[in-house]
């Protein structure tokens, strides 16, 4: 049932019309590269603004702002963990970055919630292990929740595609 609820495509996350896109951001929530990087060069300088009074953010945690230039209605900040070999608690943070995300857009009664591969590029986590957090994280949540009721895998890369793709057909 919840796999109706799971899309995944790839695309410019910064594109998309939801009710929210996810952002890979760091611990400062002030901008950076990547993701965090296009995010805020098309959301434009009031989400830095906004960024600047929430006081960073931890590891593993979340914050949402509005989304300014951007279709997408909000942004949920989150802050992956940075790779360091698999035995510092990667994966527990990794996990609790999706169910905070997820209880964020819930609280916010938010339908509809795009997410890129958190922690997957500059943070140098593992991409299938990631995957498989994203997924599992994702769908034990819609199964004990009614929002959001979609909730769009974005991915960048064919290669990133294909494990989802793999993963989610199972
Ligand atoms: N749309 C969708 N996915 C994207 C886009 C995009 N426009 N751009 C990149 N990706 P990363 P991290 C994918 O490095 O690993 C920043 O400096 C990318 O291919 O953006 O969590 C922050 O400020 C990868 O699969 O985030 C932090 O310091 C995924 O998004 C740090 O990078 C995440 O890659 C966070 O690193």
């Amino acid at each position: 049932m919840e796999n109706r609820r799971l899309e995944l495509i790839k695309a410019d996350i910064t594109t998309l019309d939801v009710d929210a896109i996810v952002n890979a951001a760091n611990t400062t929530l002030l901008g950076g590269g990547g993701v965090d990087g296009a995010i805020h060069r098309a959301a434009g300088p009031d989400l830095l603004e906004e960024c600047k009074s929430l006081n960073g953010c931890p590891t593993g945690q979340a914050k949402i702002t509005g989304g300014y230039n951007l279709k997408a209605r909000h942004i949920i900040h989150t802050v992956g963990p940075v790779w360091s070999g698999g035995m510092h608690n990667e994966h527990a943070l990794l996990a609790s970055c999706y169910q905070t995300v997820m209880a964020l857009a819930e609280k916010n009664n938010l339908s509809t919630v795009a997410i890129p591969c958190i922690s997957t590029g500059i943070y140098g986590f593992p991409q299938e292990e990631a995957a498989k957090i994203a997924i599992n994280e994702t769908t034990r949540f819609l199964q004990k929740n009614k929002l959001p009721q979609k909730v769009i895998f974005v991915v960048f890369s064919d290669e990133s595609y294909k494990i989802y793709w793999k993963l989610l057909d199972q």
